[in-house]
């Protein structure tokens, strides 16, 4: 034996054993690639498999179970090619099926449910609608992922047995979309909402006018959309939205248990208003349509009454077509509103909102003005803006631009997007706490998490989808599961393992390095 060789025996022997401890081992079943993670899963070794025979059964004559019953068998269909019967349960299903149950269990609360796997029976059982539709999401993962794809697949569909019992940290975990520098058609915005409920996500903020489009149809206002919704950044054909489409976008998001929050961004912001009406401008000339990327050099004039006429117009119209308890108010940069005009408008904008039923959220610096009980500021970027939200008792939904910007670029080398705030690789975009991020603000202060995708540069649903992914599934673990134990180097190999979820699903999302994408 060369006793010199004994040093670097012993360096191999350790290193090697070292790797093996950290080396974080690829999952070698569907139990352990859920995106987010479930609260707790127990692994009980079997399989279950779903075949031609499997039957959804729902308990009781609950219309919403036959519904989101309904909605599993046409999500399973196209790559098992089973057409799965849907129906009520007369006593207990036999084994093979799958058993839908909406029954009283107030620990699960709105969105929590519980799943229990066995290889005679799926039984997914929730306090509420939502919950169960939350629990579909995670059969389908567990399933294999070619049960994405469009085409029958000649696969045996085994799901682990499993008991999972779920629920989220946060009430409200969810994304905006900026449909006003570039416009995006319904049947993207569609596609948009199925993807945010794969993850679970229940809110799509549609950020509806900016500078450089108006995208929602005012009927008092015809031309806010026939001129202001005409063109869009770098002089495309832009678009809007006829109110009878947004009302679809709003009940199919409906459908998937997705709140949709219509933001009009005022009183900066509102350049493509401008333009389309003479008479909201101080001077009384209608400014030019405005296709750059510029921020903050347009107002509302904040001193006619007819502003606050247009507003109370606008604001009616768009509460009487969302079911959803917010408006967002925008007011971010108004960098051309005087600060002694900006807290009397944005005083009295939230008045409007409530006086329609509503309640406002705005970006953080509505918190110079005195927030309505209720008010919800968005955190962006100051920090001291949202710590005076807190101080006034108002909620603040988390979209920290250095964390939670999804037009930011991901590295220098990234074509879409911008770097103002930060490079988000995907792994600084997983790699934060909300509740621990800004000091002052902890877990009770937080309504919930928002990834915001400004479309400045963002052209396609294919931008979208590779700004958006892989990070979103990220966001909607931050907001769904439990901080203990969260890490990057555990999450990763979960990610590595959706890679192949968002192939089947035709996802155009960005190959970062730095997760292992598994074959
Ligand atoms: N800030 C602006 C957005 C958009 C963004 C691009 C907010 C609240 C920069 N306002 O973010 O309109 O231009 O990253």
């Amino acid at each position: 034996m060369n006793f010199r060789l004994l040093p670097s025996l012993l360096f191999l022997l350790v290193a090697g054993m070292v790797s093996c401890v950290h080396k974080p081992q690829p999952a070698n079943s569907s139990l352990e690639n859920l995106i987010p993670m479930p609260v707790s899963v127990k692994a009980t070794g079997g399989t279950f498999e779903l075949t031609t025979g499997t039957s959804i059964f729902v308990e009781g004559q609950s219309q919403d179970a036959l519904r989101i019953g309904q909605y599993l068998a046409d999500k399973l269909k196209p790559a098992t090619g089973f057409a799965l019967n849907v129906s009520v349960a007369s006593g207990a299903p036999k084994p093979g099926n799958i058993l839908l149950v909406i029954a009283a269990d107030t620990a699960l609360g709105e969105e929590g449910y519980e799943l229990a796997v066995t290889k005679d029976l799926v039984k997914l059982t929730a306090n509420k609608p939502a919950g169960l539709f939350r629990g579909i999401q995670t059969i389908r993962q567990l399933l294999p992922a070619s049960i994405e794809l469009t085409g029958v697949q000649q696969v045996p569909w085994k799901m682990a047995t499993a008991t999972i019992r779920d629920y989220p940290l946060y009430a409200i975990r969810g994304s905006m979309l900026d449909v006003a520098r570039h416009f995006f058609g319904v049947e993207d915005v569609k596609r948009y909402i199925d993807l945010l409920a794969f993850y679970k996500m229940n809110l799509l903020h549609l950020h509806l006018s900016d500078d450089q489009g108006w995208r929602i149809e005012i009927k008092s206002w015809p031309n806010l959309t026939t001129h202001g919704g005409s063109s869009e950044v770098g002089g495309g054909k832009g678009g809007f939205y006829t109110q009878e489409q947004y009302k679809e976008i709003v009940q199919y998001a409906a459908d998937r248990f997705i709140t949709i929050i219509p933001e009009i961004d005022m009183p900066g912001h509102t350049n493509a208003a401008l333009a389309s009406y003479a008479e909201l401008n101080c001077n009384d000339t209608a400014t030019k349509l405005y296709t750059g990327m510029n921020v903050g050099f347009s107002t509302l004039c904040t001193k006619k009454e007819l502003t606050y006429k247009f507003i109370d117009d606008v604001i009616g119209e768009l509460a009487a077509l969302t079911p959803g308890p917010y408006l967002h108010i925008g007011g971010d940069e108004s960098h051309a509103t005087k600060k002694e005009d900006y807290i009397p408008f944005v005083t009295r904008v939230q008045e409007i909102v409530k006086k329609h039923g509503k309640l406002a959220i705005g970006w953080d610096e509505i918190a110079l003005t005195k927030l309505q009980p209720n008010t919800v500021a968005q955190y962006w970027a100051d920090s001291a803006n949202s710590k005076a939200a807190v101080n006034q008792g108002a909620k603040i939904m988390m979209s920290p631009a250095i964390k939670a910007y999804l037009d930011m670029k991901y590295d220098s080398t990234t074509k879409l997007g911008q770097h103002w705030a930060a490079y988000i690789e995907v792994d600084s975009a997983y790699s934060w706490n909300p509740a621990t991020l800004v000091q002052g603000i902890g877990y009770e202060n937080i309504l919930g998490i928002e990834a915001a995708l400004w479309t400045e540069t963002i052209a396609t649903m294919d931008d979208i989808e590779y700004m958006v992914f892989p990070r979103l599934p990220g966001y909607a673990e931050i907001g769904w599961s439990p901080v203990a134990g969260r890490s990057w180097d555990e999450y990763k190999i979960r990610l590595g393992n959706h890679g192949s979820r968002m192939k089947a699903m035709n996802v155009d999302f960005y190959k970062s390095k730095r997760v292992p994408w598994a074959e």
